[in-house]
């Protein structure tokens, strides 16, 4: 198969988009990369390309998509690899479904509670979201990472390599371990402990996560930490 051209319209401080730098990078595929200002309007013609003024976007071989979940597993559906089985066979359509639910999982169940934490108003309600946050990661996401059964490697269901599960969670991951650095004051720094002593599972998974070079070679903590407490306000201010 020729090469395809790719160009990802993104900005590395967007979690969304790097969704997608995960995937390419876990792939091998060369593309080219256009960064989008977020702090601007948004230009028009990036809004022919994307009415919704988004990031990222994708254009493979001339075709635009956007949306990160669906630019994510087009790469990973266009170039079949341990990220993502096929669903031509009963067990790749099973695996495809378990990483669905548990992508669906992270972002209903668990997400929520990891924005509400970094936009608490107060050190109380910091404390009382962080509470949410580790409970909602015990009850969801705890059960979903190594069942029995399961493989022994450090990623989804004990497998050796990234999986499509990490390159849609990995970036969300990165902030919530790196963003509970007391400097920031987003996140309370006993997270970890609470974590490592509750979700044990959880505190495996996710070290393996953020030390894959996939998944953390765009990420600047300094320049997303900063921007957060920008935004948000970090709980050093209260
Ligand atoms: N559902 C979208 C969310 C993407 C998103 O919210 N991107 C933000 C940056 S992190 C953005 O482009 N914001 C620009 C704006 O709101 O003007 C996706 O998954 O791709």
């Amino acid at each position: 198969m020729a090469s395809p051209k790719i160009v990802l319209y993104t900005n590395r401080l967007c979690p969304w988009a790097h969704r997608a730098h995960i995937a390419l990078k876990e792939l091998g595929l060369d593309f080219e990369e256009v960064t989008i200002d977020l702090d601007t309007p948004r230009e028009p013609w990036y809004l022919e390309i994307n009415p919704r003024g988004l990031v990222p976007t994708l254009s493979y071989n001339g075709t635009i998509i956007p949306e990160s979940a669906i630019v994510t597993q087009l790469l990973a559906d266009a170039h079949p690899s341990h990220l993502l089985p096929a669903s031509n066979s009963p067990e790749g359509a099973i695996q495809r479904a378990r990483i669905s639910f548990f992508v669906d999982t992270f972002g209903s169940k668990v997400l929520p509670h990891f924005f509400s934490t970094i936009r608490s108003a107060s050190a109380e309600e910091r404390q009382t979201n962080t509470k949410a946050l580790v409970a909602a990661i015990e009850k969801e996401i705890e059960p979903l990472l190594y069942p029995a059964g399961a493989g022994a490697g450090p990623f989804f269901r004990g497998s050796e390599k990234l999986t499509l599960a990490e390159a849609l969670t990995g970036s969300f991951v990165l902030r919530l371990l790196s963003l509970s650095k007391p400097e920031y004051g987003l996140i309370p720094a006993e997270v970890s402990a609470l974590l490592e002593k509750r979700t044990p599972g959880f505190s495996r998974w996710s070290k393996a996560v953020v030390q894959h070079d996939s998944v953390n070679y765009i990420y600047d903590e300094d320049k997303v930490g900063k921007r957060t407490v920008q935004r948000y306000g970090g709980g050093a201010k209260h």
